[in-house]
C-alpha cells in the first residue's frame, strides 16, 4: 500500500514578531549635560516567510509543527542606536504550494518557483525613538513610539498537483499502468481497487525532446463528490490549464455511462473542473478484436476518444499526440 506520508494540506498557526519599542533616552555626556533626545528606533519584528524549495515534496514536515513564531524586534537604545530586527522564520514548502487565510479561505498567494520568498505574516514595525519627536516647542520629548504588534492567525497551506494531464477513472481502470508505460514513474499496480492512494507524477517524453507531466490520481467512484474515495481531493488543485484524460476500460458494460458518471462526479464536486479540456481513452483494448472495437466505436461519448492498451502498446504514440495537441491548441 502507498504510505500516507503524502501530506498536501496543513493548517498552521503563525505569529510574527512584535516591533521593538522606540527609546526615550536623553543624551547625557560630560560636556553636553543637556544633549537632548537620542533614543533610537526599535527593530522590526520577524516575518514569517514561505520559501519555495525543490528539495521538499510534501507538507509532511509541517504536520506536527502547528505553531510557528518569529522573533520580536529589540527596543531602540540611546545614542540613536536602532534595536536589532527580530529574525525571520522561514517555512520551506514545495513549489506549487498555495497559502490561504483559514478564516476567509481566500487564496493569499502561490509559491511557484524554487527559492521564491513571500511574506506570509509581516513582523510589527519598530517604534520610533524620541529623537523623531523633537520640535521647536518641545526640544526634549519624553515620548517614544511603542513597537507595532506582530500579527497572528491560522493559515492553510495546500499543495497543488503540478501536472499537465490528469488521469480520471474508476479504480482499476489502468491509470497507473499507463503512467508506468509512458513515463519513468514506477507507481504501484495491482488488480484491485484503490491501489493508488496518492498522486504519482511522471514526465512523459514527447517528440523532439519535449515533455509533459502526467498525474495518476486515485480512482474516482460514484459518490466521490460527497467525500467518498480520494480522487477528487487531488483533482481539486490540479494545474489550472491541465487536460483531463478520462480512462474507461474496454470491458466496461457501458463505456458511455461510465464516462458520464465520472463527469457527473466532477461536476457536482466543482463545476469549474468541466472547464478543462477532456479526452477519453478506452483502456485495456488488447481485450478487443477489430469487430468489437468498431461496434463500441459506434456508441462512444461525444468527445475525442482513442482505443489504447498499455500492455500491447496499442496507440501509445497516438495518445501522446492527442494530449500534446490539446495542451498546445
Ligand atoms: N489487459 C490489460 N490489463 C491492464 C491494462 N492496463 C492495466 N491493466 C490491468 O488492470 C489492473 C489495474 O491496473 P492499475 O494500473 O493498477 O489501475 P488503476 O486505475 O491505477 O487503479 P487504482 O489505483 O486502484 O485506481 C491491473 O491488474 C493491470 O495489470 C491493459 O492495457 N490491458
Ligand atoms: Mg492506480
Amino acid at each position: 500500500m502507498a504510505s500516507d506520508n503524502f501530506v498536501d494540506y496543513v493548517k498552521i498557526f503563525c505569529r510574527s514578531g512584535n516591533g521593538g519599542s522606540g527609546s526615550r533616552h536623553m543624551k547625557r555626556e560630560k560636556y553636553t549635560p543637556k544633549g537632548g533626545p537620542d533614543g533610537g528606533d526599535g527593530g522590526r519584528g520577524g516575518h514569517i516567510i514561505l520559501k519555495g524549495s525543490n528539495h521538499v515534496w510534501t507538507l509532511l514536515h509541517l504536520k506536527y509543527q502547528k505553531h510557528i513564531k518569529a522573533e520580536h524586534g529589540e527596543p531602540g537604545r540611546g545614542n540613536l542606536m536602532t534595536g536589532a530586527e527580530g529574525s525571520d522564520t522561514y517555512i520551506e514548502v514545495p513549489v506549487g504550494t498555495i497559502a490561504r487565510d483559514a478564516e476567509t479561505n481566500e487564496v493569499l498567494f502561490e509559491i511557484s518557483e524554487h527559492d521564491e520568498e513571500v511574506i506570509l505574516m509581516k513582523g510589527g514595525r519598530g517604534g520610533r525613538g524620541n529623537n523623531h519627536f523633537k520640535s521647536s516647542v518641545n526640544q526634549a520629548p519624553e515620548y517614544a513610539q511603542p513597537g507595532e504588534e506582530g500579527s497572528e492567525g491560522w493559515c492553510i497551506l495546500e499543495l497543488k498537483v503540478l501536472a499537465d494531464v490528469g488521469l480520471v477513472g474508476f479504480p482499476n481502470a489502468g491509470k497507473s499502468t499507463l503512467l508506468s508505460v509512458v513515463s519513468a514513474a514506477k507507481p504501484e499496480i495491482a488488480n484491485y481497487a484503490f491501489t493508488t492512494l496518492r498522486p504519482n507524477l511522471g514526465m512523459v517524453e514527447y517528440r523532439n525532446n519535449q515533455s509533459f507531466v502526467m498525474a495518476d490520481i486515485p480512482g474516482i467512484i460514484e459518490g466521490a463528490h460527497e467525500g467518498k474515495g480520494l480522487g477528487l481531493r487531488f483533482l481539486r488543485h490540479i494545474e489550472r490549464n491541465a487536460v483531463l484524460l478520462f480512462m474507461v476500460p474496454a470491458d466496461s458494460d457501458d463505456i458511455k455511462k461510465e464516462y458520464h458518471i465520472l463527469l457527473d462526479e466532477l461536476k457536482k464536486y466543482n463545476p469549474e473542473l468541466l472547464d478543462k479540456d477532456r479526452l477519453l481513452a478506452i483502456s485495456k483494448s488488447d481485450m478487443l478484436d477489430e469487430e468489437l472495437m468498431s461496434e463500441i466505436a459506434e456508441d462512444l461519448p461525444e468527445i475525442e476518444s482513442i482505443f489504447i492498451s498499455s500492455v500491447s502498446g496499442l496507440n501509445m504514440q497516438q495518445l501522446k499526440d492527442m494530449v500534446w495537441k490539446t495542451l498546445h491548441k
